[in-house]
């Protein structure tokens, strides 16, 4: 057992520093993540946060009871933001693409920028009602 925890201690260390190289190299090559304009988040932000934020049991999929229970612990003034998205029906029917009764976080949510989160004003409202401080 103890050699077991001494593993996986070790295996964790290393991916640690496998980790810290990988983010080395990506600054190299790539532009830092852009910045969120609080005026306009992006999709894939809003995405990133839906998942950690709203997608509670982590399935990768926003089932529209989670979307009743986060807007049910809302406060009233949240609450009323939201109101210009609609209700959670109108939310489903926009956002979950093949209408199977879940917002899947990667395909719906690829195939839907026509008719979900579509603009600014859209995103700025969904984000500020549920996750205001989500700087994912
Ligand atoms: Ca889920």
């Amino acid at each position: 057992m103890r050699s077991i925890s001494l593993l996986l201690f070790i295996s964790i260390a290393l991916l640690g520093l496998l980790g810290s190289h990988t983010v080395v190299a990506e600054e190299k090559t790539c532009e830092k993540p852009q910045v969120e304009d609080p005026e306009c988040p992006s999709r894939p932000h809003i995405i990133r946060c839906a998942g950690h934020y709203l997608d509670t049991n982590k399935n990768g999929l926003l089932e529209k009871a989670e979307l009743e229970k986060a807007i049910d612990e809302l406060s009233w003034f949240s609450r009323g933001v939201l109101k210009i998205l609609g209700s959670v029906d109108k939310i489903m029917y926009k956002c979950d693409h093949d209408q199977d009764g879940a917002i899947s976080i990667d395909h719906d949510m690829e195939h839907n920028k026509e008719t979900c989160l579509s603009n600014c004003f859209k995103r700025r409202s969904f984000k500020s009602a549920f996750f205001p401080e989500c700087d994912l």
